[in-house]
């Protein structure tokens, strides 16, 4: 059996790289680092956390994933960079940094995620079986906040098919229940996807204005910011309605208007040019970015 390779950020890698990677982390900094799984895919393939933590009991906790969306593969990339930074330069992090409990997710769709790898490269949902045909569901339509609402699908063969019921997904489910039923309370939830180069946050089911609209919107300002300090590269801020197009049955709303967390944003990465695409020499520059745009949210939230 031939060994399995070293994740980098030179290049896109399959899950089980993704995956080892975890272990890895795990096994060089045991005192922080904790490899764990909140479920399995439809196809049997596990849905692996990484908590980075030291362990203090006034830790708020903050949730990061990626590649709800299969082709959107500099997603996951960009989660392991964060992780991984997070991980090897613990001690000397900020306080807004390492007063966090990080729950990494880098791969919420690994059977979309394979597929893509090795099938068809612009694949989006999972890939379940509804209607004796293997059409998948989009897991960012598929949770029961706004479900079935506009920019969301009930034919199978769209692209944004929501699933015959809301959480029909065994990998929504593995999210739903651990995200509201494990007894820990998120206070940030960042899910990554490309592309656009935008920072959105609820809602996206509906046009009205969340609660926190102007709370949210200031985080979104600031992590635009420091995206734009740190490269020169410049993100969108805003709620779908104004920047994108409704969604319902997102994650993102789920978060915020079901599970109660209340810093919720979905960061739709590079680039507007090479689309899903995006160049594996970009990977590493992305990460510094959106790192940056991170540590900037969690210096603003401990302020707040
Ligand atoms: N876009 C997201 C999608 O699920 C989105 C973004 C979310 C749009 C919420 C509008 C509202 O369609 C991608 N690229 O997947
Ligand atoms: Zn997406």
């Amino acid at each position: 059996e031939k060994p399995i390779q070293r994740l980098d950020w030179d290049n896109y890698h399959r899950l089980n790289v993704i995956h080892k990677f975890m272990d890895d982390l795990e096994f060089e900094y045991p005192s922080i680092c904790t490899v764990g799984y909140i479920g399995s895919s439809l196809e049997g393939r596990d849905l692996k956390i990484l908590k980075v933590s030291n362990s203090n009991a006034t830790n708020s906790a903050v949730w990061i994933d990626a590649g709800i969306h299969a082709r959107e593969w500099i997603a996951p990339a960009v989660n392991t960079y964060i992780a991984n930074h997070i991980a090897r330069n613990f001690s000397t992090l900020p306080a807004s940094v390492t007063n966090k409990d990080w729950y990494f997710l880098p791969v919420v769709n690994p059977d979309g995620y394979e597929f893509t790898h090795t099938v068809d490269r612009m694949w989006r949902k999972n890939r379940a079986w509804h209607g004796g045909q293997c059409l998948g569901v989009d897991l960012n339509r598929n949770f029961s906040y706004g479900w079935g609402g506009k920019g969301s699908s009930e034919n199978p063969t769209h692209a944004f098919y929501r699933g015959p019921e809301p959480f029909s997904e065994p990998e929504s489910c593995a999210m739903r229940d651990f995200l509201s039923k494990s007894g820990i309370s998120f206070k940030i939830y960042i899910t990554l996807h490309s592309y656009g180069q935008i920072i959105l946050f609820p809602f996206a089911y509906r046009d009205e204005l969340c609660p926190d609209y102007v709370r949210l919107l200031e985080g979104a300002s600031i992590m635009s910011k420091a995206i734009y300090e740190c490269s020169g590269n410049t993100y969108k801020v805003g709620i779908s309605r104004d920047v994108m197009y409704g969604a319902a049955g997102t994650s993102n709303d789920w978060c915020y208007g079901a599970a109660g967390i209340p810093y919720c944003y979905l960061i739709e990465l590079r680039s507007k040019k090479h689309k899903f695409k995006l160049p594996e020499e970009e990977i590493q520059e992305t990460g510094k970015e959106i790192l940056s745009c991170v540590k900037a949210l969690m210096e603003f939230i401990d302020e707040k």
